[in-house]
């Protein structure tokens, strides 16, 4: 199959280099990646050296006084690296292309090659899987895509790779568009407990998203295994949660899918993790409300059930049920099908019987109950959260312990772990 970025390819004219357009220096100013000299042929055998400058979605080569000649963008172009000889030497570089258009750039060495490599990792797409990583096994699945374990073959370094299968689910456009802005989206996260995207690759068959790999332990699974949070180390995981969705919400971005499914825990500790599946995640949040019901029974906030528009503080109710489950060890709505679970969430009635919270502290519950605000309004920010007496008492350690909590029978969170859906409209 042809490249789903295709369309995407910002080129209109259907040359490679355009003329700079008026925000040129104001790109290169706030979004510069990466710059250094490159050689780019003028014709056969012959080349000229010019300074480049690459920013998140444009390379821009620059004239000898320093302004800008011409520009091209490569955000959704494919970059492959390569190597030539002509009898006499050998030259390396990499070539970027995209409908039907491409340029040869030629590097001094190979560490500047890298260099470059490096930073188109963050901006283009990449072919040749393969050939940089070696599947170990799969590890997971969602409902559109695959999640491998791989060996990085440059550093050996774990990483995940997110199979999507272009002919099953990148036939419609809305689904491209949702691909592409997952990417976006995952490119300008960068924060340590947000599961890095280090690369974009595209074959025939396969878009792959290359992200950090932490364990196969989702948060769902460490809480089947342990029985018991306490309580201790739900507020450190709660407030690494808190502040990690401060750096997405910063960003203007809601996650819109926060459930322990979706959070790896580190495989030394139950307060370390990445938060992972961005593919509901939302864009331009603050300016623009959200609408489009998505979720997963359970976890969503009753704002989004009502249709009307909706901001990120939909995640904190998320996070709110989250802590919930992680100090009574039992789901606040519970239903054996999906649809009871979902009248129960848009109900929005918590209780907190006694059995499962009679040990617990008071101020943990209140967190709970203000995270859990069923109207927006009255929620707890993620800023007044992190600034809550439960959560600053953590420094000082003064938590009743919570041993053998759930020792009066082995209660699980919930029964089977939770599908996302996302309704059919647009958002
Ligand atoms: C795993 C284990 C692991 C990381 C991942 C999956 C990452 C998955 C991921 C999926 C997304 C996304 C970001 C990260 O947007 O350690 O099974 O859809």
């Amino acid at each position: 199959m042809e490249s789903v970025f295709k369309e995407f390819d910002q080129n209109s004219k259907k040359e490679f280099w355009v003329k700079p357009s008026k925000k040129a220096e104001k790109d290169i100013e706030k979004n510069k990646v990466f710059s250094s000299p490159l050689r780019i042929p003028i014709s056969a055998n012959k080349f000229k050296k010019r300074e480049f400058i690459l920013t998140s979605s444009t390379i821009y080569c620059m004239s000898s006084k320093g302004t800008v000649r011409k520009s091209s963008k490569v955000n959704w172009k494919v970059i492959e690296p390569f190597t030539e000889t002509n009898g006499k030497e050998k030259r390396l570089g990499f070539r970027l292309y995209g409908n039907g258009v491409h340029e040869d750039f030629y590097t001094k060495d190979l560490s500047s090659l890298d260099k470059w490599i490096e930073a188109f990792s963050k901006v283009c797409i990449f072919q040749d899987l393969d050939y940089d990583y070696e599947i170990i096994k799969e590890i997971g699945t969602g409902s559109t895509s695959q999640v491998y374990l791989a060996n990085d073959l440059e550093n050996s370094q774990k990483v995940a790779i997110k199979k999507i299968s272009k002919r099953e689910h990148l036939t419609e456009y809305r689904r491209i568009v949702n691909l592409l802005d997952e990417i976006e989206i995952l490119r300008k996260l960068t924060h340590p407990a947000v599961s890095k995207l280090h690369k974009v690759y595209e074959d025939e068959e396969f878009v792959s998203l290359v992200l950090d790999y932490v364990s196969e332990e989702d948060c769902f699974e460490r809480l089947d295994r342990l029985d018991k949070f306490s309580e201790k180390e739900s507020a450190r995981f709660i407030k690494n949660l808190l502040l990690t969705v401060k750096h997405i919400h910063s960003k203007g971005i809601a996650h819109r899918d926060i459930k322990p499914e979706n959070i790896m825990m580190s495989p030394q500790s139950n307060i370390d993790f990445k938060l992972i599946d961005f593919g509901y995640a939302c864009k331009d949040i603050k300016k623009n409300k959200a609408t489009q019901k998505c979720g997963s029974p359970g976890y969503m906030a009753p704002e989004i059930f009502k249709g009307k528009p909706y901001g990120p503080e939909v995640d904190v109710f998320s996070i709110g049920i989250l802590l919930y489950t992680l100090l009574s060890g039992i789901a606040p709505f519970w239903g054996e099908k999906s649809k009871e679970v979902l009248k129960k969430n848009s109900k929005c009635e918590i209780e907190y019987p006694a059995d499962f919270w009679g040990n617990i502290s008071i101020l943990a519950k209140d967190l709970v109950m203000q995270m859990t605000a069923p109207d927006p309004e009255d929620r707890i920010t993620v800023k007044e959260a992190l600034k809550h007496p439960w959560l600053q008492a953590i420094s000082t350690s003064s938590f009743t312990s919570k041993k053998d909590r759930h020792g009066q029978g082995k209660i699980k969170p919930v029964k089977g772990k939770t599908t996302s859906f996302v309704a059919s409209s647009t958002q």
